[in-house]
């Protein structure tokens, strides 16, 4: 019997959700979700460290509320709540920041990437690592299901939590990153240096959970390949290939061994053309649940439930942190 243990995570809603998002993080939500005690949000409070457009933040919002539900969360077991609904992030966000220092956020990766060749860069964008810890530790949370590229913004959050217990007293819990084996860095389909991203200007870039089966079958047979024709997986050699032998595992639930034997001789043509029916079959089921949900408009219900057990939470960690940083309780003599 496995421990219950707190499981927190976010996916920010700054444009449709990718495979890589639903391989490296939405799998391992679902997995975990009837052993633990599960929070999963919509960080549209991230979201914002970019500039979005209200109209498109909003239809965002609620597309990835709805995909949570379609992917298989259940709301009854699992609280999905959008961040903004619980204030105490914000107000956790500064207090951490506050302990954060400036060499560590400038060592993040995402942000030099994020940042690299634009003239004005939100002051957000520098910061989000701190409030990403808030979000980890307002629910004492033990296991953080996230993809490889969150590693070393989580890797700041157990320094962080570490800091505030070494100075106030134990009061945080220090979580584990839950990483997957296999998936856990899918890469772009024009460039295996890159992360898929779904706010990557390139739309053939990646693959929506939302794209119809024509979109996703033109994606594919334009993917980049490497030299030669054999469907090998050698990332140092063969990336690109590699990257979609990956998705085709993912989607298939087989192994990368099994695919190599399978298409042993055949070249690229062959497995891209199957390829391109594993993702469709794949993602059929949650697309037709996607639209029951969306017509149903019983996310807004889910949503009001999640951020309600979210906010419980929450309200008693920032409370304690509170005042082991000296700050003076409401209403105390
Ligand atoms: N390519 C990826 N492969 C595996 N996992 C991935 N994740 C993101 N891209 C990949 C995981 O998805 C979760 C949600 O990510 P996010 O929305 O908080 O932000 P992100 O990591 O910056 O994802 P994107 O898609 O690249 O968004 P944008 O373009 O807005 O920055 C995380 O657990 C992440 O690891």
């Amino acid at each position: 019997m496995t421990t219950r243990q707190r499981v927190l995570s976010g996916i920010q809603p700054s444009g449709k959700l990718t495979l890589g998002n639903y391989i490296g993080a939405m799998k391992n939500f679902v997995a975990l979700q009837h052993e633990h005690d599960c929070f999963y949000m919509i960080v549209d409070l991230h979201a914002i460290t970019v500039p979005q457009d209200p109209a498109a933040l909003r239809e965002q919002s609620e597309a990835v509320a709805a995909l949570f539900v379609a992917a298989g969360l259940d709301p009854t077991q699992a609280s999905i709540f959008m961040q903004s609904h619980v204030p105490a992030h914000a107000e956790l966000g500064w207090l951490l920041t506050t302990m954060t220092y400036m060499g560590e956020l400038e060592r993040m990766t995402q942000f030099k990437d994020k940042s690299e060749g634009k003239e004005a860069v939100g002051a957000g964008l520098f910061v989000y690592p701190s409030l990403m810890a808030a979000d980890i530790l307002l629910y004492r949370s033990h296991l953080v299901p996230v993809g490889d590229d969150q590693k070393q913004h989580l890797e700041l959050t157990r320094d962080l939590a570490g800091r505030f217990n070494h100075r106030y007293g134990e009061t945080l819990v220090v979580p584990e990153p839950f990483i997957p084996k296999v998936g856990a860095r899918i890469m772009s389909l024009d460039d295996a240096s890159k992360k898929m991203s779904k706010s990557s200007p390139n739309a053939g870039s990646f693959i929506t959970l939302l794209d119809t089966p024509d979109e996703i079958r033109k994606k594919i047979s334009r993917a980049k390949t490497d030299l030669g024709r054999d469907v090998l997986f050698d990332v140092q050699n063969k990336p690109e290939v590699s990257n979609l032998m990956t998705i085709y595992a993912q989607c298939s639930g087989q192994t990368l061994e099994q695919i190599q034997a399978t298409y042993e001789g055949q070249g690229y043509g062959a497995f891209k053309k199957d390829l391109a029916e594993v993702v469709v079959q794949a993602l059929e089921p949650l697309q037709s649940k996607y639209k029951d949900i969306r017509a149903s408009g019983e996310i807004h219900h889910i949503l009001r439930e999640g951020a309600e057990r979210a906010n419980t939470v929450a309200e008693v960690t920032l409370r304690e942190v509170k005042e082991a940083m000296g700050f003076l309780p409401r209403g105390g003599h």
